[in-house]
């Protein structure tokens, strides 16, 4: 016999233990605590605001692009890596899953080497955010951000700390090119080459119009 308590409890977990964590670059704070005013829900980055110089977090990612890691809680999403630069960033536009986003299966750790689109050339010391959104069922969509300060010597992570769980797997949304390796248009209009270190390493059909590439087996 089941106690109702326990049913409760079964039914609740779930959304507990829902949404997402950004593990790296670290985030601007845990938006799942309890307790905070934070919400995933909110636009663009859950309610918290950009480290400043003497609070929050502020990693060291390497000027060509680096590592983001999530813990994803879901089921499913669709998933937007975004870059914004500048300490107190208010315009995502530079997108890192382009030309589009990606179709992201499997609860678990995703773990990717983002390059920046083509012709965003960092220098050492420059600062900017990374926003990670992820849209579910609903259209509604989640957010979490992480400020970088773009240096010389930092690197991405070693592949024993990035490594995307086997039953997560990602397939990215083609744009109207037909060609997910060739870049697109970003928010403010530059081309943003969307090569993908890792989708570069994988055969991907190239069909024409908005259809899917199945990607399997990313060890990134
Ligand atoms: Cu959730």
């Amino acid at each position: 016999m089941v106690s109702a308590t326990l049913l409760l409890t079964a039914a609740i977990a779930p959304l507990a233990s829902a949404h997402f964590n950004l593990e790296y670059p670290v985030w601007r704070a845990n938006t799942l605590e309890s307790g905070t005013n934070y919400s995933q829900w909110n636009y663009p980055c859950a309610g918290v605001p950009p480290a400043t110089s003497t609070s929050g977090n502020r990693t060291d990612w390497p000027l060509k692009g680096g590592s983001v890691k999530l813990d994803l809680h879901h089921p499913w999403e669709y998933l937007f890596i975004n870059l914004g630069l500048g300490v107190n960033v208010t315009n995502f536009n530079y997108t890192l899953t382009g030309p589009t986003f990606w179709n992201v299966s499997g609860a678990g750790t995703l773990c990717v080497d983002l390059p920046l689109p083509k012709g965003l050339t960092m220098s050492d010391g420059q600062e900017g955010s990374i926003q990670v959104v992820t849209v579910g069922a609903s259209g509604s969509a989640l957010y979490n951000c992480a400020d970088i300060t773009f240096r010389a010597n930092a690197t991405t992570l070693s592949k024993d700390e990035c490594k995307t769980d086997d039953k997560v797997s990602f397939v990215q949304v083609k744009g109207p090119s037909g060609n997910s390796t060739e870049g697109g248009e970003s928010a403010d209009g530059k081309k943003s080459g969307a090569s993908l270190a890792g989708l570069n390493k994988v055969a991907l059909t190239a069909v024409v119009g908005m259809t899917l590439s199945f990607v399997t087996g990313m060890v990134l």
